[in-house]
């Protein structure tokens, strides 16, 4: 128990008489051409059941017989072509499909081959949880668009990632060996993303040449039987630092011209591309404002070139330039509204705006993206992070879904009408047919993908989200338990239980009311680093003082971010009474004895979150170490060394910050534990051969500001 097969273990049931009755005689899979999806649902159902069950069951293709029991896969069509008519089958679109165990015959029919493939899996899923019951319904997806981005570079390194090296490049090629791809393309079938962008959003134009364009071919032809398309990510100079040409400008012919013979070069290696993705003008990468081209142009460009092939362009809408600190105005959150709303209508009708879902960067609570609100002639799609790049890296349990769900079901009253942000991503609300949500998701060769066994119930879920995102944090966290460590109720219960802890937890001892994450801003985004916040060029600031904090984005009297939402979100916003106290810090400025509405002063609030929190993840640790011997040993001992560094990190987190701020406000804890550092033992205390202490900076990092090295 490694974590490779993820949530696709199909573990023995040991079954009992009733349960080997369901085993199926015979797969029926509907297409014999072995790249196919359907083809492939052949095969993963008969690997499925023999893990289940224990029991080898032949594949069939061409004709369709009904034994005594049989599943049958296939597409709607190519079942009525070999098995004639179905009643009661109800409409299906996208990569939807229809589920029908009622009968003797297992039905699981595909609008698509994408959609057999994904009922397959379904099935195999309710078997692997011991769940026989009998049902028949149809599913569909809420958008087109349900992709993850990989931030791997070309020499085998991934950004941001945490789970080791890259499963697609090394040493500005791509591998030979694409074993872990295929398991990839598997794990990625089964949660129903249907195309990953491989390569980073700070492209290397090197991907280009002959050679990796084969290579990138090869990759798709592993993605291809899982219904997978491969995207790949663009660097804007390209025609001039890869093709020679003395501009990038997206309007000159010859640079229009290289683009469409580079995307008809990558089309002849990989004929159904799913598109691009674009990071243009964006933390120094290049883009078509260099030429005082607008961005919607610069989009156009590979709209263009990609449009006969039938490839689609997400382009980032994740542009700012507000890096000054010293101008109280200035305001990077306002920057992607300030970008593109009076681009809106402007963009070609196959270039998707992807969003990131808070004006700043994945931090540990953010409010929506006001750009949903500000768009609506363009397609868009949210971008999640699968990756915990401010959420603790995977070396702290935190289970994402709660936080996602506070963007997707927001209600951002577009027109003072029900506009939910999971309506207008997925075009529902604009009636628009492009539109859905792509994660980072950054796995690498790590056994365990991300680099934690828990930290993989967040892609689980991502997945399951991009499908319907209604659904529930805790019902497909439960499933993901169940398919990836058993049935056993103290197991379910114990890891439920930590999970839907552990955003909150870690909320609590990081950066609260949201003030941001607080962790290291310059470039490691890990552990606390409060001092950072207000002392970059990355436009993240905190605005902390000895008397004050937070970010007045009023109109009234601040950045005037708040004027970006529409009319009812704006007026909540805009009035300190109305602003929920988990965002106040975001949208106001105020004294550290600001009172909240639960009662607490803000500084009060900082030293209690963080006791809390802290205590949280002891918790953490001890619930998971109730599981010993209910879990594997290889697993179980993996999860506790996390978990024990969590516990312990947590406590430095607890410390730094409530030390950081009581030394700037000069507030004491009314609790009087701020400075006392309980639990923790001191390096300074401790005599070790080989080490000495030595003064840390920034002085919050180590109690008594000393560690050892
Ligand atoms: C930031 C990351 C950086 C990414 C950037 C992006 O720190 O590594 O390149 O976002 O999304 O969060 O483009």
């Amino acid at each position: 128990e490694n974590g490779l097969a993820g949530w696709l273990r199909h573990a023995s049931l040991s079954c009992s008489h009733q349960c080997q009755s369901k085993l199926p005689a015979n797969i029926i899979a509907l297409n014999a051409t072995e790249s196919s999806p359907v083809y492939t649902a052949g095969i993963e159902l008969q690997q499925g059941l023999k893990g289940i069950y224990g029991s080898h069951v032949d594949i069939s293709h061409d004709k369709c017989q009904t034994p005594s029991a049989a599943v049958i896969v296939g597409t709607l069509e190519q079942y009525r072509k070999t098995c004639g008519s179905l009643k009661d089958v109800p409409d299906l679109d996208g990569d939807g499909f229809w589920i029908d165990t009622k009968d003797t015959v297992v039905h699981i029919l595909g609008s698509n081959e994408k959609g057999a493939l994904y009922g397959a899996f379904e099935y195999l899923s309710m078997l692997a949880q011991g769940n026989f019951s009998e049902v028949a319904y149809a599913t569909n997806p809420v958008a087109p668009i349900r992709w993850v981005n990989e931030w791997d570079n070309m020499d085998g390194s991934i950004e941001r990632g945490y789970g080791g090296p890259s499963i697609f490049f090394k040493d500005g090629a791509i591998v030979e060996d694409l074993t872990r791809v295929k398991q990839y393309a598997r794990l990625l079938a089964s949660i129903r993303v249907n195309a990953v962008v491989v390569n980073n959003v700070n492209a290397n134009a090197t991907l280009l040449t002959t050679e990796n364009l084969e290579g990138l071919g090869r990759i798709a032809d592993v993605f291809r039987p899982y219904g997978v398309q491969v995207g790949v990510s663009l660097n804007y100079a390209s025609p001039e630092t890869f093709g020679g040409l003395d501009t990038f400008d997206p309007l000159d012919a010859s640079v229009i011209k290289w683009w469409t013979n580079i995307t008809d070069q990558i089309y002849e290696h990989v004929p159904d591309l799913a598109g691009y993705l674009v990071k243009a003008n964006s933390e120094g990468q290049p883009g078509p404002l260099t030429y005082n081209r607008t961005l919607a142009e610069g989009a156009n460009l590979f709209a263009n070139a990609l449009q006969p092939h039938g490839g689609i362009v997400m382009f980032r809408a994740f542009v700012y330039d507000q890096l000054n600190e010293t101008n109280w105005t200035a305001d990077r959150a306002k920057a992607a509204v300030e970008f593109f709303k009076e681009l809106d209508g402007k963009f070609d009708e196959n270039v998707v705006v992807q969003i990131k879902y808070g004006p700043i960067d994945f931090q540990v609570r953010e409010p929506v993206s006001p750009l949903f609100a500000n768009l609506f002639n363009t397609s868009t799609a949210i971008e999640l992070q699968v990756t915990q790049e401010y959420l603790g890296q995977q070396s702290h349990l935190v289970y994402l879904p709660p936080l996602w769900k506070t963007i997707l079901d927001f209600d951002l009253r577009i027109d003072h009408k029900a506009s939910l942000t999971r309506d207008v991503y997925s075009g529902k609300h604009f009636n628009r047919k492009l539109g859905g949500s792509a994660a980072v998701v950054n796995v690498g060769t790590n056994t365990t993908w991300l680099g934690s066994h828990l930290a993989m119930s967040n892609l689980y879920a991502y997945g399951r989200l991009a499908w319907d995102p209604t659904d529930d944090p805790k019902g497909m966290l439960q499933d993901w338990i169940r398919l990836t460590f058993g049935f056993d109720e103290k197991v379910l219960d114990a890891i439920t239980q930590m999970s839907m802890e552990s955003w909150p937890a870690y909320e609590n001892y990081s950066g609260n009311l949201g003030i941001q994450t607080l962790t290291d801003i310059l470039y490691t985004h890990y552990g606390p680093n409060p001092a950072s916040q207000d002392d970059n060029g990355w436009g993240q600031w905190t605005r902390a003082d000895r008397t004050s904090i937070g970010m007045d984005r009023t109109v009234s009297n601040g950045t005037g971010y708040s004027g970006q939402y529409p009319d009812e979100i704006a007026a909540m916003y805009e009035d300190i009474d109305t602003t929920p106290d988990n965002l106040l810090l975001w949208f106001h400025h105020v004294n550290y004895t600001h009172q909240l509405h639960s009662g607490k002063t803000v500084i009060q609030h900082f030293y209690d979150a963080h006791y809390s929190g802290a205590e949280t993840a002891q918790y953490l640790l001890a619930q998971w170490q109730s599981l010993k011997g209910k879990i594997d040993e290889e697993r179980y001992e993996h999860v506790v060394r996390r978990l024990e560094y969590q516990a312990g990190h947590s406590i430095i987190w607890r410390d730094a910050i409530n030390d950081f701020y009581h030394n700037l406000s000069g507030i004491p804890d009314q609790f009087k534990r701020v400075g006392r550092h309980p639990w923790r033992i001191e390096a300074e205390n401790m005599s070790l051969d080989g080490y000495r202490p030595y003064t840390v900076s920034p002085f919050e990092t180590a109690s008594g500001s000393v560690a050892i090295v």
